[in-house]
């Protein structure tokens, strides 16, 4: 299989984030990477399809922020990464913002999520891997694979979050869209909801979006993932979430994705995006599910089953002694 990956990617790396009241090493490191690279073998780096396919799902202003947010903290004397301390509980109207904190505030939903100097151009080019990787099943192969890292799926149109600063499955289900295919489904099975991927498609009935997660009652990112949430307008029922409770293991979880190929199958879409993430993992050092290595296996090909063209984006997963094997498992599954 194809799989996609630029060296560039590698130079985010924060120091530290608030996880339950402390400062932590950070979970997404940049060894994820280098662990998925040594278990893929090859990996072919992306071409530059340019800002394009990103303006098509975020906005001008959060990719401006993006781009200047780090030069922005520096230039204000800051020491260290460039991180929030106040956010808008209320709309986000356009408002006359000077301080950094107030621009880091009003594009981003939580304290995880640091941005640093090459924060930009790794995602930048997560993003092209995930375009490369969707431009190569447009062109005939049933899947490809994008080690799109910093991962994606909790950034929305004018925000980052929990370790996301662009959302590279809604540009490659986005790219999919615009190169004609008419009907997109994006799968989620990330431990976590993909709050960012369910808001930029949420009005949208041309998108499906079908997510297994973690209840947000008892898991990040809370807000969003609830089982009532079901797409607004033209989105109407093009959104479906399955939470499970924590502990959940290969039965329960085969089940509930099993249930969401079947939406996904009765929208009849003429494209994938797998939005995947490991740390459903029993031994992920941030999550509470119980699958095993070769659970993944099984997943994929209940997933290839169906016979989607699909292009595979990487979410999560943070145990990285056990990351290259559980996704090995996963493509070995398509
Ligand atoms: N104790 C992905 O898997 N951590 N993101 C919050 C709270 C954020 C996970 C810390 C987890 C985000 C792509
Ligand atoms: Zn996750």
């Amino acid at each position: 299989m194809r799989c996609f990956f630029d060296a560039r990617q590698l130079a985010h790396a924060p120091a530290r984030e608030l996880h339950n009241g402390s400062y932590v090493s950070y979970a997404e490191s940049p060894a994820r990477a280098e662990a998925l690279r040594r278990a893929l073998g090859s990996v072919e780096q992306p071409a530059d399809r340019g800002e394009a396919p990103l303006r098509a799902v975020h906005t001008a202003e959060y990719l401006d922020f993006l781009k200047t947010v780090a030069e922005r903290w520096r230039a204000a004397g800051r020491p260290g990464d460039a991180g929030g301390y106040v956010w808008p509980v209320v709309g986000r109207r356009p408002l006359r913002l000077e301080r950094v904190d107030a621009l880091i505030g009003r594009y981003s939903f939580d304290a995880s999520t640091p941005i640093t100097p090459e924060t930009w151009q790794a995602t930048y080019w997560a993003s092209q891997s995930a375009l490369a990787a969707t431009q190569a099943v447009l062109d005939g192969a049933r899947t490809a694979f994008a080690l799109s890292r910093p991962p994606g799926h909790h950034a929305g149109a004018d925000y980052c979050g929990g370790y996301c600063y662009l959302n590279h499955a809604a540009v490659a289900a986005q790219a999919a869209r615009d190169a004609g295919r008419a009907r997109v489904a994006i799968l989620d099975i990330d431990y976590h909801h993909g709050n960012g991927t369910q808001d930029i498609f949420w009005e949208r009935g041309d998108v499906f979006y079908a997510s297994v997660h973690a209840d947000p009652a008892t898991d990040y990112p809370f807000y969003w993932g609830h089982e009532d949430e079901t797409g607004e307008g033209a989105g109407a029922g093009a959104t479906l979430n399955l939470p499970l409770a924590q502990g959940a293991a290969l039965e329960q979880f085969r089940r509930a994705q099993g249930r969401a190929l079947e939406a996904i199958a009765r929208f009849g879409p003429n494209f994938l995006v797998l939005s995947f993430g490991a740390d459903s993992y029993a031994g992920d050092p941030i999550s509470h599910f119980a699958l095993e290595t070769d659970d993944y296996a099984v997943l994929a090909r209940d997933i290839a089953a169906c016979g989607w063209p699909t292009a595979v984006v990487m979410e999560g997963g943070y145990a990285v002694d056990a990351l290259g094997a559980n996704v090995a498992s996963l493509l070995s599954g398509f």
